[in-house]
């Protein structure tokens, strides 16, 4: 049956981590993907969880099937996270929203309907880069990808200027997706003055304005600020479609848990919109997993829990921004050829080294450190212990 099946390539993400595994090396270093890692460099399961899931063990709950859109509380807690309590379309319940299988399964539910439903062209404009994974999300179901520029080679940051021009060229009505903050891969994020420019225009050319929140609270350490640009375009009257994860802001990684969401203009209108998610979402999974549910809606519903919670974001998102500060320190000591500025001013889980693929290659074949081939690294995966070892690596690399 098979015979002509080829053989397909790696991820270009997770395939860093199979060959990070397959190293035997004893000071190899993982910069590859973009999870979280203590101080010691392990995966770090925040105390805010572990005190819901014991709440949790002590309920006994039963495991029976959600329904489609899934748990009611956490639908309703985990949309006051992104929106804000008061947000008016939450308060004038015209918000659609549907419990997803993380960030990418909300993705999937929102490339699904787009194609089914939308009136408009069926084209979705992605940053340049953008996380690799929205493209196959888009063309999966029949959306043409088209890309918008976002990344300046020469300063290593922002290319505004071409992002504005790109998406008041694109045709009125498309689909422009947004990362919320803490650009992936980039870590580079518009500045709020920005974000104001953006809603103008994509309001201006009557565009869908489509958030991807995969790190609220991972950029700055504070949820608010990291809302801003989502809730700034509600604000401005935005029918906005918001892909939320809860994987990195409550190192929730494996237990998929997100939501789906769209402002409509009606509570009317939301239902009927409701409607077709369901139908979007039963031939894909059925229902939604409980247990990551269950964790985010005791955490944000119980305010001891939120308020450690949110100390605990603020600690994560400290501990990579004193690695930035670190390693940049350790680059100018080095005095590596090259200006560094960048990892300091980036945002969030990543940072956009600008190294070529060739010294990519050579940091893995010579020092056995391994990042994507684009030269972004997962701050995360520094630490006190290796940081020198990365720099002085790093710097060897570019020295040549
Ligand atoms: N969107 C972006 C930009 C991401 O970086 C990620 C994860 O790395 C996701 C979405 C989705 O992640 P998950 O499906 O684990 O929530
Ligand atoms: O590092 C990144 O950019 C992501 C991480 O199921 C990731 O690709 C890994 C596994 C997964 C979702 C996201």
């Amino acid at each position: 049956f098979w015979s002509a099946v080829p053989q397909g390539p790696p991820d270009p993400i997770l395939g860093v981590t199979d060959a990070f595994k397959r190293d035997t090396a004893p000071n190899k270093v993982n910069l590859g993907v973009g999870a979280y890692r203590d101080e010691n460099g392990k995966p770090y399961v925040l105390e805010s969880v572990l005190k819901a899931e014991d709440i949790l063990h002590q309920k006994r709950l039963d495991k029976e099937y959600l329904p489609i859109t899934g748990a009611n509380d956490f639908i309703t807690l985990a949309s006051e996270l992104a929106y804000g309590k008061d947000s008016n379309p939450l308060q004038e319940g015209r918000v659609a929203v549907a419990q997803s299988i993380s960030g990418t399964g909300a993705l999937r539910i929102a490339t699904g309907f787009l194609s089914q439903f939308y009136n408009g062209p069926k084209v979705l404009y992605l940053p340049d880069p953008t996380w690799g994974n929205h493209v196959p999300l888009a063309e999966g179901v029949g959306l043409k990808v088209q890309r918008y520029r976002y990344f300046d080679k020469k300063t290593v940051g922002l290319d505004f200027n071409g992002m504005k021009e790109d998406i008041k060229n694109a045709e009125s009505g498309s689909v422009i997706l947004l990362h919320a903050c803490a650009q992936n891969p980039t870590g580079i994020d518009p500045t709020q003055e920005q974000w104001k420019e953006l809603s103008e225009l994509i309001k201006a050319k009557k565009h869908l304005a489509l958030f991807d929140m995969a790190y609220q609270g991972f950029a700055s350490g504070d949820i608010i600020k990291d809302a801003f640009a989502a809730r700034y375009f509600v604000e401005q009257g935005h029918q906005i479609i918001l892909c939320q994860s809860f994987a990195k802001n409550l190192g929730l990684y494996a237990e998929r848990a997100g939501t789906f969401s769209m402002v409509t203009s009606s509570p009317d209108e939301k239902e009927r919109v409701l409607s077709q998610i369901k139908r979007v979402i039963r031939p894909l999974y059925s229902s939604p997993p409980v247990h990551g549910a269950q964790l985010v809606a005791t955490i944000l519903g119980t305010p001891e829990l939120y308020e450690q919670w949110l100390g605990e974001v603020k600690k994560m998102a400290d501990r990579i921004i004193s690695m930035r500060d670190q390693l940049y320190n350790l680059l100018i000591e080095l005095k590596t050829p090259g200006e560094w500025g960048h990892i300091k001013s980036q945002i969030g889980m990543f940072s956009f080294t600008g190294i070529s693929p060739e010294q990519v290659q050579a940091l893995a074949d010579h020092a056995h450190i391994y990042m994507t081939k684009d030269g972004r690294i997962s701050m995360a995966g520094l630490n006190e212990h290796n940081i020198k070892y990365f720099a002085e690596s790093l710097s060897k690399a570019v020295k040549g």
